[in-house]
C-alpha cells in the first residue's frame, strides 16, 4: 500500500483527488506541513525532486517522486478504483482525459475571473459556458442509466470528474444553471457525499446563486493603487448591485437529488430576532453611495445596541499569511459563505501589511447579541480560524476601533499598514 507525503497548498481540488483516493484504498498519505505556494515548491530542494515546480506533488516512503494529480491518484487508489479490466482501466483513463480537457478549462474561464484572480472577458467567459454547457450534456447523457461512471461502482473516474467540477458547482451552477442536469446532478451528489469524500473535503455546499463579476477583486489581486477611489467610484455606478435577486423560475426539485442532498433549507436565525430601530439596508444603501464622512456618522446615530451588536475578528494563522491577494480572496471566501448572513449584517475586513508579513482582522455588526456564526451550519466553515471579541457600543475605543474599519485606515497591533479592505453588505 502506498505511503509518502503529498505537497500542496490546502483546498486545491487536483489534491484533494488524491485524497480521496488514499481514502479509500487507505493508502497513508501526510499533507506536508508549512508548505508555501509559490515558495516552497520553487526551491532548489524541491525542483530538484519536482522540476516543473508544480504541486500537487508526491513523494513516496521509498523515494519515489511523482506529479501530475491523476498519476498520483492512481498511484495511491486500490485496485477497485483502478478498474478491474483493460476496459475499465481504458474507460477511467478516457474520463480522467475528459475531466481535464472538456470540464477543467471551462472551468478555469469561467471561475477565476469570479474569484478575481484571472481578468474578465465576455467573449471567453460565454465561449467557456459553451463548452461547460457541452461537457455537462455529454455527462448527462451517459449518466442517464449509469450511477457511476464506469461499472457499477466508484472508480477514479468518478473522483476525478466530480473534484473537477467542484468549483462549477460551489460558484456557477445555481439551481436554474443545473436544472437541465439532473443525472449529473444526482451523481456529483452521490461522490461528494461518500464519506471518504467528506473526510477531506468536508460537507459540499451546491451554489445557491452563481457569484457575480466583481471588477474590484481583479484589481485588488493586482494590488493597484488608488483603489479606495475606483471602489467608492464603481459603487456609485452599481449600487446594490449584489443584492439583485437572481432572475427566472426556481429549479424543480428533483427527487434522487432531494434524497440525495446534504444541503439543509435552513431558515435564517436572524429572521427569528426583532428588527429594532437599525434599517440595516438603508445604512448599506448609505455606506456605499456616501463618503464614509457621511456614512459613518449616520451610521453612529441609527445604530440600536439594544437589537444589534459588534464583534471584532483577527485571524488566528497570521504568519501563515503570503501573498496580499491570496489573503484577499480568504476574507472574500469568508463573505461569499456568509452569503446568507448579509440580510442582517454587515462587515468591513481589511488586510494590513505586505506580502509575507500581513495581517487579517474586521469588525461584524449584526442582529441580536450573540456570537451569529453557530446559529446556523451555514456559518460555520470559517469563523472558527478568527478570535471574535464582541465590542462594547458604549466604549469609545469600540469607536475608533469600528471607524478605522469604516474608513479603511490605521494599522494592524503590530503597527503594519492598511493594505486591503473587503465590505461585506
Ligand atoms: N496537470 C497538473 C497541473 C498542476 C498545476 O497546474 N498545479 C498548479 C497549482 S493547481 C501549480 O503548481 N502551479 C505553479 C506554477 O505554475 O508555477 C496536475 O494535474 O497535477
Amino acid at each position: 500500500m502506498a505511503s509518502g507525503t503529498l505537497y500542496t497548498y490546502p483546498e486545491n481540488f487536483r489534491a484533494y483527488k488524491v485524497l480521496i483516493a488514499a481514502q479509500y484504498s487507505g493508502a497513508q498519505i501526510k499533507v506536508a506541513e508549512n508548505f508555501v505556494f509559490g515558495d516552497s515548491n520553487k526551491s532548489k530542494e524541491f525542483l530538484q525532486k519536482f522540476p516543473v515546480g508544480k504541486v500537487p506533488a508526491f513523494e513516496s516512503k521509498d523515494g519515489l517522486c511523482l506529479t501530475e494529480s491523476n498519476a498520483i491518484a492512481y498511484y495511491v487508489a486500490n485496485e477497485q478504483l483502478r478498474g478491474k479490466s483493460d476496459k475499465e482501466k481504458a474507460e477511467i483513463i478516457q474520463w480522467l482525459d475528459f475531466a481535464d480537457s472538456e470540464i477543467l478549462p471551462a472551468s478555469c474561464a469561467c471561475v477565476f475571473p469570479l474569484l478575481g484572480i484571472m481578468p474578465y472577458n465576455k467573449q471567453t467567459v460565454e465561449n467557456a459556458k459553451e463548452d461547460m454547457a457541452r461537457a455537462l450534456n455529454a455527462l448527462n447523457t451517459h449518466l442517464l442509466s449509469k450511477t457511476y461512471l464506469v461499472g457499477e461502482r466508484i472508480t477514479l473516474a468518478d473522483i476525478s470528474v466530480a473534484m473537477t467540477l467542484m468549483h462549477l458547482y460551489q460558484y456557477v451552477l445555481e439551481p436554474k444553471t443545473r436544472q437541465p442536469y439532473q443525472n449529473v446532478n444526482r451523481w456529483f451528489q452521490t461522490i461528494v457525499n461518500q464519506p471518504q469524500t467528506i473526510a477531506v473535503i468536508g460537507n459540499f455546499k451546491l451554489a445557491d446563486k452563481a457569484l457575480e463579476y466583481d471588477p474590484k477583486k481583479f484589481a485588488q489581486a493586482l494590488g493597484g493603487k488608488g483603489k479606495k477611489e475606483k471602489e467608492q467610484k464603481e459603487k456609485k455606478e452599481q449600487p446594490k448591485k449584489e443584492q439583485k435577486k437572481p432572475e427566472g423560475p426556481a429549479e424543480e426539485p428533483d427527487a434522487a437529488e432531494a434524497a440525495l442532498a446534504a444541503e439543509p433549507k435552513s431558515s435564517n436565525p436572524f429572521d427569528a430576532m426583532p428588527k429594532g430601530t437599525f434599517d440595516m439596508d438603508d445604512f448599506k444603501r448609505c455606506y456605499s453611495n456616501e463618503d464614509e464622512k457621511v456614512s459613518v456618522p449616520y451610521f453612529w446615530e441609527k445604530f440600536d445596541p439594544e437589537h444589534y451588536s459588534i464583534w471584532f475578528g483577527e485571524y488566528k494563522y497570521n504568519q501563515e499569511l503570503t501573498k496580499v491577494f491570496m489573503s484577499c480572496n480568504l476574507i472574500s471566501g469568508m463573505f461569499q459563505r456568509l452569503d446568507k448572513m448579509r440580510k442582517a449584517a454587515f462587515g468591513s475586513f481589511c488586510l494590513f501589511g505586505s506580502d509575507n508579513n500581513s495581517s487579517i482582522s474586521g469588525v461584524f455588526i449584526w442582529r441580536g447579541q450573540e456570537l451569529a456564526f453557530p446559529l446556523s451550519p451555514d456559518w460555520q466553515v470559517d469563523y472558527e480560524s478568527y478570535t471574535w471579541t464582541k465590542l462594547d457600543p458604549k466604549d469609545p475605543k469600540t469607536k475608533e476601533t469600528v471607524n478605522n474599519y469604516l474608513f479603511w485606515t490605521g494599522t494592524d497591533k503590530e503597527g503594519r499598514k492598511f493594505n486591503q479592505g473587503k465590505i461585506f453588505k
